[in-house]
């Protein structure tokens, strides 16, 4: 009966004659699977119009000279899957002709990463003060495509970008992932594949925890061990790893090609046990320490009262510093159990000021609030209850404060008790809490103009592979990604579900391995 029905609707259909592929797509517009009002993270204006733009073989992108470099990324998204050859021209100004326009205006609405974009049957343009808003406005373009466009290889048919016009910025400044390569390593072409992953939700922080108990990844000319050592091992007796300079330097360039920051942390006074494996002088009896592989924290300390302690972590800043163009180093914090109170203050007064001698700013998790740093400094919380008087007081006293509520944001956590990987330390995430979250209510005394941001931690005491990476982050980092990009407004768990359903095939077609939780309606 069903399929009587349809043959008859087809065939009535057909005695209209071919509809043109502009009326089909305004009579599905409002089923189709991209619209300007499906891109995740939500825009903060976003208005559909019924007539697409009609990519061709005859499309041209053209751009000012400072943008050719996001014009030939969007060149370099565009042509796997649709086979055309997209060329970039440089034009001093827009011809308003049939053709994709990047161009760098100046709109004080737009902060310096907003963008606007214009989707019309004439052409696409895209507008901004900055080519970090031209990226992100590419991002968004991209989401207007059909889902195919992210194959890698061609597909033959017509390549519709659903119409409208979007004004967008973000809400915060500082929107991160974060990675760590010390309890299992990953090799730079992995970073960078997750560095391609995350730039399509508008991140444009990646945190790389590069030491901890388990390895030391970033080799340091002036202590050659901490790699050549330190980075032997990691968690369960897995193969380690380690990042020479030039292949650091490499991490970091990429992600600037993905309007993405570099912040590297050395994580101190704890979390140390590598470096004092590698190096008998850092420990206090200056007898090294057997290497540990299991996931233990607390247990290791730098030797508080030791010259060489101060001698070894300016070194290591000053060679961090020398390799990282950004604004900030991550200096860590965390869980430092076994320093005493005062041993921890008496550390933080002398290593703080070390990263403003090499001209950098620091993040530190939030344990580094009691300690009374400078307020350029940014406290990240990582608990799990809003009530956190040290961050609370460092707000008061100017520190932005970075959010990554361990029980929303982490993306290491099971998503229910059956997830083969992850920890449960912090509860069960699933999609909807992982969303279900306000950075102006994560902190008791925390407001909105006192956060930086925020984070997506991803640790890796329990994943070895890019699937593994996969399958925590997606698709809890979009849900992040929105928090710490779109207007508070717009928060909404029921619009954003749907939304995210339509991100599906995207990913499929990427080739993520996400976690279809059954809170979504998986198109
Ligand atoms: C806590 S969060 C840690 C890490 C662990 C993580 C596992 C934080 C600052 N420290 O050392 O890897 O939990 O979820």
């Amino acid at each position: 009966m069903k399929r009587t029905l349809l043959l008859g609707l087809v065939a009535g259909l057909a005695l209209l004659g071919p509809p043109a592929i502009a009326s089909i797509e305004s009579i599905a517009l409002p089923t189709v699977e991209r619209a300007v009002t499906d891109i995740v993270p939500a825009p903060v204006e976003a208005k559909a119009a019924a007539e697409p733009f009609l990519l061709t073989p005859g499309t041209v992108i053209c751009a000012d000279k400072e943008s050719l470099e996001v014009a030939q990324y969007l060149q370099a998204l565009l042509k796997p899957a649709t086979g055309y050859p997209l060329p970039v021209h440089s034009s001093a100004e827009e011809r308003g002709g049939k053709a994709i326009e990047l161009f760098l205006i100046k709109d004080g609405k737009l902060g310096a990463e907003g963008y606007r974009l214009e989707v019309h049957p004439e052409g696409v343009r895209i507008r901004a003060t900055t080519t970090d808003g031209l990226f992100s406005g590419v991002q968004s373009l991209r989401q207007l495509f059909p889902a195919a466009i992210e194959s890698k290889t061609v597909q033959t048919r017509e390549w519709p970008v659903a119409g409208g016009t979007v004004v967008d910025f973000p809400r915060f400044g500082h929107r991160s992932a974060m990675l760590d390569v010390a309890r299992h390593f990953f090799t730079p072409d992995q970073v960078k594949l997750y560095i391609d992953q995350i730039a399509q939700y508008k991140i444009n922080t990646l945190h790389l925890h590069l030491t901890d108990d388990q390895g030391w990844r970033i080799e340091i000319k002036s202590w050659p061990k901490l790699a050549t050592i330190g980075g032997q091992t990691a968690v369960g007796g897995d193969p380690g790893g380690y990042y020479t300079q030039e292949q650091y330097r490499d991490i970091v360039a990429y992600a600037a090609s993905r309007h993405i920051d570099i912040v590297p942390e050395v994580d101190m006074p704890g979390h140390t046990n590598a470096a004092q494996h590698s190096y008998a002088e850092l420990n206090c009896d200056g007898v090294a320490v057997p290497p540990r592989t299991d996931i233990e924290v607390g247990y290791s300390s730098l030797c508080i009262g030791l010259p060489i302690t101060y001698t070894f972590v300016e070194d290591v800043i000053r060679e961090l510093s020398a390799l990282t163009p950004g604004r900030y180093l991550h200096i860590g914090g965390d869980e430092a159990h076994s320093t005493k109170p005062e041993d921890y203050q008496a550390f933080q007064d002398k290593v703080q000021p070390l990263a403003a001698k090499y001209g950098k700013e620091f993040i530190g998790w939030h344990e580094i609030a009691k300690a009374t740093p400078p307020v350029t400094a940014v406290p990240q919380f990582w608990g799990t209850n809003p009530t956190a008087p040290e961050v609370t007081a460092a707000a008061q006293r100017g520190n932005k404060i970075l959010m990554s509520p361990a029980n929303r944001a982490y993306l290491d956590m099971k998503y229910n008790k059956d997830t083969p990987i992850g920890l449960s330390w912090a509860g069960l995430v699933e999609v909807q809490d992982s969303y279900g979250w306000d950075p102006s209510t994560a902190v008791t005394g925390v407001a909105e103009n006192q956060i930086a941001g925020v984070e997506a931690p991803l640790w890796s005491e329990t994943i070895r592979t890019s699937d593994n990476i996969e399958y925590l982050a997606f698709p809890r980092l979009p849900g992040i990604a929105e928090i710490g990009w779109s207007p508070r407004a717009s928060h909404d768990w029921t619009a954003y579900r749907d939304r995210l359903a339509k991100q599906g095939p995207r990913l499929t077609a990427q080739g993520i391995d996400f976690y279809r939780s059954p809170q979504v309606d998986w198109k």
